[in-house]
């Protein structure tokens, strides 16, 4: 992939990325509907997988509300079919200052750039630009670990229940539900969907019964065991 800056007469300097593969060009400097930067952009700064793009522009359509009359940073997501402004401060308020030169980290979450706004964090008082990283993730997310999966009895009779369980723990900063899927054999035997607190856990249960003989082997997350009907 390459990113670069091209003027096109009326259109005037708008970010492109090439794929180098595919021969396909795409524009950078796009709103999240598609539509053309109304100013010039700058400066692009592309991610690994060339699916993000981060440049800085003079255009006001790229996002509702670029009121500030000053450049500001923007990130268009390929795979997301977004823009989005990066320079502003919390709370969706505009920087009150320029904002240029952006740096995208290869996976695409944080963005590094200057910016003379005084107002993007707390006590910039020195009148000067900085470098600023936003990072693109938004808010704390819920994220889950399974771990500890028991089936018992490991050898059944036939039609007779097995219980499966499994401790499922929050290890995110947020509550969050999760939709737990129970496999045997490959196919969706039951759901279960938990609320769990953040650094909470919660043991999940199921019961299974089986009449034809044979090991069968059951899934949860990532989790595998297996159980035997004996004949
Ligand atoms: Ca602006
Ligand atoms: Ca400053």
């Amino acid at each position: 992939m390459v990113v670069f800056t091209a003027s096109g007469g009326l259109e005037g300097y708008q970010i492109y990325v090439h794929d180098r593969q595919t021969g396909t060009r795409r524009l950078a400097s796009a709103a999240s509907d598609g539509s053309m930067a109304n100013d010039w952009s700058f400066a692009p700064s592309l991610s690994a997988d060339g699916q993000t793009v981060a440049f800085y522009t003079y255009a006001t359509n790229l996002a509702d509300g670029d009121t500030n009359g000053r450049t500001d940073v923007y990130v268009r997501d390929f795979k997301a079919g977004t823009t989005t402004r990066v320079s502003g401060a919390p709370k969706d308020v505009e920087g009150d200052g320029s904002s240029g030169i952006p740096s995208i980290s290869g996976d695409g979450r944080y963005v590094a750039f200057e910016s003379t706004s005084a107002n993007l964090v707390g006590d910039d008082t020195n009148r000067k630009s900085d470098i600023f990283v936003h990072d693109r993730t938004p808010g704390p997310e819920p994220r889950f670990a399974l771990t500890d999966l028991d089936v018992s009895p490991s050898t059944v009779r036939p039609g007779l229940p097995v219980r499966i369980t499994a401790q499922v723990k929050n290890v995110g900063e947020k509550t969050g539900g999760y939709d737990a899927v129970l496999r045997i054999n490959g196919e969706v035997e039951q759901r279960q969907a938990v609320q769990v607190r953040a650094d909470k856990a919660v043991r999940l249960s199921f019961d299974a019964r089986r009449s034809d003989a044979g090991t069968y082997t059951v899934e949860l997350g990532p989790l595998t065991g297996r159980f035997v009907v004996t004949g």
